[in-house]
């Protein structure tokens, strides 16, 4: 469903952006690479109503995607804000937060930045309306099922010591993650250890067709799916893969918006989708590739970009949407942060996370936790 109730216009006074640290609780590895330090910005919107909070997702180095911090912080001060901050002065009326991805669209990709700047804004006009993010988005439940997504560990028995943590803490589905040589003995490892528990693997782009036969022995195990095994542009080639698996195939980094979505869905490249507002430019585009999913009767569920509670406290919103029929990557904070930057940290409750209730993203930001892991702060006015 469209937004139901579009929000009031917000006037900006100016943006507030911060590069923050913050030490990850063990190390994070994936296909990729072994990240310690999450290196994340973040948006305070200062608006004639009150502030508004945002979160950019990029991670330090171009690993995931080709959006990284430092070319984030440039594109962000250098376009991006003052695009925003133009759009949205006393002069004009304000802007509407429906509107934000329309005067940021001529800037081309940097899609994490304009979600980051969007949910800013969006949090701005609803803590002064009083509605909370998931009221808005069109959450239909309070509370969503978490699951948990495991970085590659040293050896297949230290990721099912890992695994059992997890199931411990009460994680309803567990994700890990895998490359090549690190696949097939690591997801024997886990469904042996703890029989059919809800399972699935993600690859971060890892494979080319001409590993078809490596993944197709992960059939066996009975996985609710498959992550990204190939490249972002490989639609074709994921089309090809998915015809050989039985194991349903779902992309993460390759669905930039929902046209991308609806794209790979009509050349049968994916029969499950991961949403991330983050990757496709905003809570509001997310809500779109949902809607085109739910169209299609093809599930979807959160992802995550080891989110702040900024990031999260929005993400739980997202994932309480009709669509979203499978646990996301919307774990606890303490799942990757000892100290959160949030006063109302995200926590697990019987393997589930709560919708926030409270107005905007539904969370209050700690300000010394917030400076504390501050590094870069810089405030743009018009
Ligand atoms: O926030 O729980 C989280 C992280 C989930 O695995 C996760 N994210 O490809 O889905 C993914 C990755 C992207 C970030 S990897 C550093
Ligand atoms: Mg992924």
């Amino acid at each position: 469903m469209p937004i139901a109730q579009a929000a009031a216009p917000v006037v900006l006074d100016a943006v507030e952006l911060r590069i923050l640290h913050l030490p990850l609780v063990s190390p994070f590895t994936t296909s990729f690479g072994t990240e310690t330090v999450r290196e994340v910005i973040v948006v305070r919107a200062r608006a004639a109503g009150g502030d508004g909070w945002g979160e950019i997702v990029t991670q330090q180095a171009p690993l995931y995607s080709s959006e990284y911090t430092h070319g984030a912080w440039d594109v962000a001060q250098r376009f991006l804000v003052p695009a925003l901050l133009d759009a949205a002065s006393s002069a004009t009326g304000g802007l509407a937060p429906e509107t934000v991805a329309d005067v940021l669209e001529p800037f081309v990709g940097h899609r994490m930045v304009k979600a980051g700047l969007e949910l800013a804004v969006l949090d701005a006009a609803l803590r002064a309306e009083g509605r909370p993010l998931g009221e808005y988005l069109g959450a239909v439940v309070d509370r969503v099922p978490s699951g948990v997504s495991v970085g590659i560990q040293r050896d297949p028995a230290a990721l099912v010591d890992t695994v059992a943590g997890y199931l411990d803490q009460g994680y309803v589905r567990i994700k890990i993650k895998i490359k090549p040589g690190r696949d097939v003995a690591d997801t024997a490892a886990v469904r042996d250890a703890f029989g059919a528990i809800p399972l699935q693997v993600d690859a971060n782009s890892a494979y080319t067709l001409a590993d078809a036969e490596t993944l197709a022995e992960l059939d066996r195990f009975d996985l609710l799916l498959i992550e990204q095994p190939l490249q972002e542009d490989d639609i074709v080639d994921h089309a090809t893969l998915a015809a050989r698996l039985r194991t349903p195939i779902c992309l993460d980094e390759s669905i930039v918006s929902a046209k991308a979505a609806a794209d790979a869905l009509a050349l049968r490249a994916a029969s499950v989708i991961n949403i991330k507002a983050g990757r496709v430019g905003g809570y509001l585009e997310a809500v779109r590739v949902h809607d085109v999913c739910r169209a299609a009767g093809i599930p979807v569920w959160c992802g995550g970009m080891l989110e702040t509670g900024i990031g999260r406290a929005a993400n739980a919103a997202l994932a309480a949407l009709p669509g979203f029929t499978l646990p996301g990557d919307v774990s606890a904070s303490d799942r990757f942060y000892a100290r959160d930057i949030v006063r109302e940290p995200i926590v697990l409750d019987d393997g589930h996370v709560r919708v926030p209730t409270a107005p905007g993203i539904g969370v209050e930001i700690d300000p010394v936790a917030l400076e504390d892991a501050t590094v870069a702060r810089v405030e743009l006015r018009r």
